[in-house]
């Protein structure tokens, strides 16, 4: 794995220049700060290059900002601006006397005069007018540094921020010009699962972390949630309401759109009218707390019985065809009535009792010819838990649906019987570029374990944002940065990441890299870079080069066995709590492995005593790893951990017998 081998990138420095270096203590800081190469930003940005020398930050900065750019925007810019090494950093508006500064940031509207005139003298071109939360960032040091970001909605004013806050290593931001904009327009989570739902505090910490990877939409769907689900009727008490209105800030806050679900399907009578009432009042319940993005969830409900006798006399016998003419009923009345009234309000998502295929049906023909064009529909993909994700299936999907679909991906989700025992921890993968011109978005479905789901997200979040230019191996690793990155005021990364947790973190998703299937067959291969070394020490054991072979898999080994203390030290507390059980029983496979090597190398120096009481100790302790269970409450289902199994448990039980 490439990754584990590189140079560890600063989570917000620049890849090819030395970073930590205060700007006071480098050569000619009147401005000069020479640098070449471009950070990592994750997303990766459409366009970025470097235009000059780095920007010194120190003493007082100056940030002229539009009104455009909220109070949370100008709050994290003025972190940053920190972050970097500013002293005071003094906010001012366009029009408002000029200060003395070291530095003057500008941030508004794309076209503000202040903009368009920095972008002309740094001779960086960018699309005007820019595209929806788009937004042109440009800066380079000297004797006049200037830094200027331009946006086309408070949105793109955030994320130019966020890309700022990547750009700045101690004293000193990277003197690069970036143009960007999301290819999807619909990015994030769907907190879809069944088991445990999030609890508030994990749901507070996520809507913060979408805005730090530009993630903009959350839906809430907790499938074991009684008020969205089995009580969808039961208006949520005042507690859970109170909770409820702190996401809606949390979420706003980070401009992530807060989308609320209520799956009726398992109860409603269609054709009640006090139904569809009891349905909207509860939406507008919500509506009235700040929410303004809906959906109606009809997944996993028999479509194949009514729930009262009223809607047998309506549509007929229960059929896929009726079924489907009854939610069309439904869904209209609701996006007529309730949304298409409320101005600010976006149109209807909703997902189809048959979310998994792209086979035409009577009840996929009801909905494509009656569902109001502007409701959204989702798909899983071909497949519950799809192999892959292709243009092609998302084309077949828009023409049995009769309209561009809008992905539910069903991963890192773990609450399937055959993912039992899993943390999903592998990258974003097989998910072809070119679905954002084919799809209308991008929602993960993620696990019970909100930090440890990350590693997905982060991966969905670069890939939806940018899938032509998408590294899932470099995602991967932007995720591995991100749970090792330090932190400023909010809990949100701060400058570097501490490089021995990055690999070790890489080593720990190698080993829950396995992603299932619904089957419980693999679509992502358990522990390819294990796999691949293990491969290497046959190939050299065979031809006999045993010596070389053990110590070519021992390092490796030593690396498994330490991982999880450099990562219990190291990585984000939430994300080591959530992976608990599974950093445990990777210590027992790690000092598992080391014994199997023990015994071979005993073996190669023709001592069977060492040989066969080293493997005999190997053995007990695959034993222990096995005894490791998930945490009820926290998985569902519940089962013994994996830990790279088909690789490091075969590796164990087969090398006692090699020769
Ligand atoms: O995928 C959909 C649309 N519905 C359910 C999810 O709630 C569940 O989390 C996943 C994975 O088990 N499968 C489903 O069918």
């Amino acid at each position: 794995m490439a990754a584990l081998l590189g140079a560890v990138a600063l989570l917000a420095g620049c890849t090819d220049q030395p970073a930590g270096r205060p700007a006071e203590e480098t050569p000619g800081t009147s401005g000069a700060l020479p640098a070449t190469g471009v950070p990592q930003v994750t997303p990766q940005p459409k366009k970025i290059e470097r235009l000059g020398d780095d920007i010194a930050v120190r003493g007082r900065v100056q940030l002229v900002v539009d009104p455009m750019a909220d109070k949370p925007t100008r709050d994290l810019a003025v972190r940053v601006l920190e972050m970097a090494g500013a002293d005071e950093v003094l906010v001012r508006e366009p029009g408002q006397p000029e200060q003395s500064a070291h530095l003057t940031v500008r941030l508004g509207d794309r076209g503000a005069p202040g903009v368009t005139k920095g972008l002309q003298e740094l001779g960086f071109h960018a699309p005007m007018p820019t595209p929806p939360e788009g937004y042109v960032l440009a800066g380079r040091g000297g004797d006049q540094p200037t830094l200027v970001m331009g946006a086309s909605d408070p949105s793109g004013a955030y994320y130019a921020v966020q890309t700022l806050r990547q750009l700045v290593s101690p004293g000193r931001i990277a003197g690069v010009g970036v143009s960007d904009s999301p290819r999807m327009p619909i990015r994030g989570s769907i907190e879809g699962f069944y088991g445990s739902p999030w609890t508030h505090a994990e749901r507070m910490d996520q809507l913060a972390f979408y805005g730090d990877v530009k993630l903009n939409t959350y839906v809430y769907a907790p499938k074991d949630d009684p008020y969205h689900r089995e009580q969808w009727r039961d208006p949520y008490p005042p507690d859970k309401l109170a909770e409820v209105k702190e996401l809606i800030g949390q979420a706003a806050a980070h401009h992530v759109k807060f989308t609320f679900a209520l799956s009726p399907g398992n109860s409603i009578c269609y054709s009640d009218p006090r139904d569809v009432q009891t349905l909207v009042n509860k939406l507008r319940a919500v509506h009235d707390a700040g929410v303004r993005d809906f959906s109606i969830p009809l997944d996993d409900i028999s479509y194949t019985r009514w729930n009262c006798p009223q809607d047998q006399a309506h549509y007929g016998a229960p059929s896929q065809g009726a079924a489907g003419r009854a939610q069309t009923d439904l869904l209209n009345q609701v996006q007529r009535e309730f949304i298409a009234t409320h101005p600010d309000v976006s149109p209807l998502q909703m997902v189809p009792t048959e979310y998994s295929d792209v086979e035409d049906s009577p009840y996929k023909t009801a909905l494509r010819t009656g569902l109001d064009p502007r409701v959204l529909v989702m798909w899983t993909g071909d497949g519950v838990i799809p192999r892959r994700i292709s243009v092609a299936d998302a084309k077949a999907a828009e023409k049995v649906w009769g309209r561009k679909v809008f992905i539910w991906d069903n991963y890192p989700v773990n609450d399937f019987d055959n993912s039992v025992g899993r943390l999903m921890l592998g990258p974003y993968a097989k998910r072809e570029p070119g679905l954002s011109a084919q799809v209308v978005g991008d929602v993960v479905n993620p696990m019970n374990q909100a930090a440890a789901s990350k590693v997905v997200e982060i991966g969905a979040a670069d890939f939806s944002w940018n899938d032509e230019d998408f590294d899932a191996q470099r995602a991967w690793r932007a995720a591995a940065e991100y749970l090792a990155g330090d932190r400023f005021a909010g809990g949100r990364p701060g400058l570097s990441a501490d490089p021995a947790t990055v690999d070790s973190l890489l080593v720990f998703f190698d080993l829950e890299h396995m992603a299932p299937l619904a089957s419980g067959k693999p679509w992502l291969e358990p522990a390819p870079e294990l796999a691949r070394r293990i491969a290497e020490f046959n190939r050299a054991w065979q031809a006999g080069d045993r010596a070389g072979a053990i110590a070519g898999l021992r390092g490796y080994a030593q690396a498994i066995k330490d991982a999880p203390q450099r990562i219990r030290a190291g990585a984000a507390p939430d994300f080591v709590s959530d992976s608990g059980p599974w950093l445990d029983a990777t210590v027992l496979w790690g000092d598992a492995l080391l014994a199997t090597l023990d015994g071979l190398e005993a073996r190669a120096g023709r001592d069977e005593a060492r040989a066969g009481e080293r493997f005999a100790a190997a053995g007990k302790l695959a034993d222990q790893a096995g005894q490791v269970h998930t945490v009820p409450g926290e998985s569902r289902p519940q089962g013994p951990v994996r830990v790279a199994d088909g690789v490091l448990d075969v590796f164990v039980e087969q090398a006692p017998g090699l020769r």
